[in-house]
């Protein structure tokens, strides 16, 4: 059986919004999360995170499932309107919530690792613009400087950030996240106000002294050609720029890639929000990067797209109920070429894993594909690792079923499942298999998920 280094990090990750509930309770204020789900026509079937797998009542549960499964760290991340919950109101007491489950975490050998923002912006501060605006840069550090006092001694990994591209392109630009605007030069300030605010935490992190590791977390994606053209390969960089480049460049080279800003002008009217000074607080040291990998893009050239002048294709592999292609060599190439072009910076996957339509079958969910999903993904991180690559851990999104965003509960991409009647827990095929791999820190065969439990 090929093994895993002595130490990797096996976890799994959530996030609160989608599994917290308890948009209520303990002084929390709304977020764009709470209006945008409330707002009719925005999420599927009008679902919303007011209860969502009620983890806020339920954590100690939890915690024990993941006892039994074994993780050496859980991902998770904390509310900022249970922090700030309105105006000129810092609410230390939201916090209590994390205190207890980092300590239930930590008595049962866990690590906690701290997402700080995953989405769930406080109201108010959208209404003063949200990312667009620069002062948001200011309240996250206020935030931050909360969190790492309360929280410091009992977190020992910290991301600024999931996803900032999610939070910028798909929440102001496409409109299709939270707070929906469909406004480009909106995104592009919100995408570079995220960014400078985690430079700000990251320094702040720094002056404080703390002893834990930060880092960032992206959604990042390997980009194809569709054809051998030299327009298609043309348009692979276009995309990749897109994608990819304009978070990692600003992180490790402490420059955007110029040529994709000059592309989208047209319709961000030109990118204003860049301060002197802004890039080296960007691209402050990190002690790790997480990234979040999913499936793959291939791409080819369309003059007739006004954005980019790209048209996407479907790959030809297996695809998951997201309608993602399964294709987990796209996992090392992607791990290869942040080796080759950022340096062997040190690599947590902060994400990965698949929704497919589970049901529960005399008290089973025998989800085989999800296994199979696993099993090709960890051994594409392994070949990585076998190349000298420095991949610290493996976190698999995501430990039970949760609210999928724009669509609701529809998607399923637990570990464990959910029944959103009765909020009962029933691990699935692919937990037991998980926690064979875990046990034996090394790569069992998809096959015996059968016989796993
Ligand atoms: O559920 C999301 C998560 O919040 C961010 N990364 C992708 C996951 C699956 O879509």
């Amino acid at each position: 059986m090929r093994k895993f280094p002595e130490g990797f990090v096996w976890g799994t990750a959530t996030a609160s919004y989608q599994i917290e509930g308890a948009w209520r309770e303990g002084g929390r204020g709304p977020s764009i999360w709470d209006t945008f789900s409330h707002t009719p026509g925005k999420v599927l079937h009008g679902h919303n995170g007011d209860i969502a797998c009620d983890h806020y009542h339920r954590y100690q549960d939890d915690v024990r499932l993941m006892k039994d499964l074994g993780i050496s760290s859980y991902r998770f991340s904390v509310a900022w309107p249970r922090v700030m919950p309105e105006k000129g109101r810092v609410w230390v007491k939201g916090l209590d919530f994390y205190k207890r489950l980092a300590t239930e975490l930590l008595e049962n050998g866990i690590r906690p690792a701290v997402t700080m923002y995953h989405w769930d912006l406080p109201q108010w501060i959208e209404d003063e613009g949200g990312w667009n605006n620069r002062d948001t840069v200011s309240r996250f550090e206020e935030y931050s400087e909360i969190l790492f006092s309360e929280l410091g001694d009992l977190v020992p990994m910290w991301i600024t950030h999931n996803e900032p591209w999610c939070a910028s392109i798909l929440g102001y630009g496409v409109g299709v996240h939270a707070p929906g605007l469909k406004d480009w030069r909106r995104a592009y300030r919100a995408a570079h106000h995220l960014l400078l605010s985690h430079g700000r935490a990251v320094r702040l992190y720094r002056a404080l002294g703390l002893r834990g590791e930060i880092g960032i977390t992206l959604n990042l994606t390997p980009i194809y050609a569709a054809t051998e053209n030299p327009e298609d390969a043309a348009a692979v960089e276009r995309q990749d720029m897109f994608q990819n480049r304009w978070f990692l460049d600003p992180l490790f080279k402490a420059q955007y890639p110029e040529a994709l800003f000059r592309r989208v002008d047209h319709v961000t009217g030109g990118f204003d929000a860049v301060k002197p000074g802004d890039l080296d607080v960007i691209a402050a040291p990190l002690d790790f990067l997480g990234v979040n990998y999913y499936t793959r893009a291939v791409v080819a050239d369309d003059p007739s797209d006004p954005l980019l002048g790209i048209r996407h294709l479907p790959g030809e592999g297996p695809r998951t109920e997201m309608d993602w292609e399964v294709y987990p060599d796209g996992l090392y190439d992607l791990l290869s070429r942040l080796r080759r072009d950022y340096g062997n910076v040190p690599i947590y996957i902060t994400e990965n894993g698949a929704a497919y339509d589970d049901r529960v079958e005399n008290g089973r969910v025998r989800d085989a594909e999800r296994v199979a999903y696993l099993a090709s993904h960890f051994e594409a991180a392994h070949r990585f690792l076998e190349e000298g690559g420095n991949l610290r851990g493996y976190y698999v999104w995501s430990l039970m079923d949760n609210f999928e965003w724009a669509f609701g509960y529809t998607k399923r991409f637990g570990i464990v499942y959910v029944d959103y009647d009765t909020l009962a827990r029933i691990p699935k095929d692919s937990y037991f298999w998980y926690q064979r791999v875990i046990r034996e820190n090394g790569l069992v065969p998809a096959e015996t998920a059968e016989t796993a439990r």
